[in-house]
């Protein structure tokens, strides 16, 4: 009787389990309820596009510093490499006369700090005209007027917004171009991360083909602010297809923006515009180029100006960027800039590091001048 009900229950035991078993496999496997992912087969994963090689999704992309502290960062280095131009205008204009002496060394201070013949002559003649009008050389008053005719030069009304974003679904395209060695592919890492804090989708473009050293700096940025770098393998390859190709991803996965960092190592004007022009033709087969920012290194002073002007030449600049202000004592080039090119300085760079780009604001700007 105890043996029976032993096997009756043995047999029970076993018809459990294997209905349970026949039930399992009867349905097939199913994904595990919440927790961790299921598992794919190795060719359920995605191609990746083959004309398109890319950077590998980084992992933590780095938070950039806010607009605010960068400005504070802006006038403490400014004012720190200007102290010249500000010390040696003071100093003049607390002079118990200023004659005509002392207006000949304000404009010789002012051209030594850059500004330019043209902007310091006028400049110096605004002043006299206003201190004749006003009747008055008192030293904290003709300040107060040359901090006004400054700010003037440097023009506030100039639209200095930069044109980021595209229509409908046409990508904002950025062209960033510029002599080698200005910074162009440093501007567009901080850039990068500036767009990345605003949540914007962007793609990178390496048209800089010249050296894949140049295509590795420019994804080394990428991976740093989580956005893809469209590149060639091949060095040398033709700057336009790896220009479009970007453009091309850009607008496939609806990003805002796709940045585009050239090459500057070109001999002369007839290559530039071949090589440039070309760059700037293919990428609008995808869409419009909303901004072409000029990177100028301000420590070249007059003559960095020179080849910018070139460039201004051969592809419409709507916006400029003047990077290594921190390593000048001459910031007057800003105003030089502006006078010679008729546009707008938009973006100054202080700095190797990846928050040192601050948009230009020109009455911090003078304010930091004359410190
Ligand atoms: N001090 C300083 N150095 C900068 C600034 N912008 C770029 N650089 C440096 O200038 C050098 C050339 O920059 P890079 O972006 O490679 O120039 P590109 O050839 O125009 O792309 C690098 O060592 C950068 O770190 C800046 O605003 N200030
Ligand atoms: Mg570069």
């Amino acid at each position: 009787m105890n043996d029976s009900l032993i096997l009756i229950l043995f047999i029970a035991l076993g018809v459990i389990v294997l209905g349970g078993l026949a039930f399992v496999l009867l349905r097939g496997p199913r994904a595990p309820k919440g927790g961790y992912p299921q598992t794919r087969d190795a060719d359920d994963v995605a191609a990746p596009p083959a004309e398109a090689p890319e950077a590998p999704a980084p992992s933590r992309p780095e938070r950039p510093a806010p607009v605010a502290g960068r400005l504070v960062r802006l006038r403490a280095r400014l004012s720190r490499s200007n102290s010249m131009l500000g010390k040696g205008l003071l100093a003049l204009l607390s002079r118990e006369k200023i004659d005509q002496d002392v207006w000949d060394e304000i404009e010789e201070t002012l051209l030594m700090a850059d500004l330019g013949a043209g902007p310091s002559q006028r400049l110096v003649e605004s002043l006299q005209t206003r201190v004749r009008i006003e009747g008055t050389d008192d030293p904290a008053h003709v300040k107060q007027m040359l901090r006004e005719e400054l700010i003037r030069l440097v023009d506030p009304s100039m639209d200095r917004e930069l044109a980021l974003d595209g229509a409908g679904e046409d990508p904002g395209v950025v062209l960033v171009v510029g002599v080698n060695g200005v910074g162009k592919t440093t501007t567009v890492g901080k850039l990068a991360r500036v767009m990345v804090a605003e949540e914007k989708s962007l793609i990178l473009g390496a048209a800089d083909t010249f050296r894949a050293a140049a295509a590795d700096q420019l994804q080394t940025w990428g991976n740093r602010v989580g956005v893809r770098t469209v590149r060639s393998e091949q060095e040398g390859a033709d700057p336009a297809s790896v220009a479009y190709e970007a453009a091309e991803t850009a607008r496939r996965e609806g990003a805002d923006t796709v940045m585009i960092d050239t090459a500057g190592r070109l001999q002369n004007k007839a290559g530039l515009m071949d090589q440039l022009g070309k760059v700037k033709r293919v990428t609008e087969k995808v869409a419009p180029v909303t901004e072409v920012l000029l990177v100028i290194d301000a420590t070249t002073g007059q003559n960095g100006m020179v080849q910018a002007k070139v460039f201004a030449e051969v592809v419409n600049i709507t916006g400029i960027v003047l990077t290594k202000l921190d390593g000048t004592a001459k910031g007057g080039i800003v105003v030089a800039i502006q006078d010679e090119l008729g546009v707008p300085v938009k973006l100054v760079g202080l700095g190797e590091g990846p928050d040192d780009l601050a948009p230009f604001d020109p009455e911090g700007f003078v304010d930091a001048l004359l410190d």
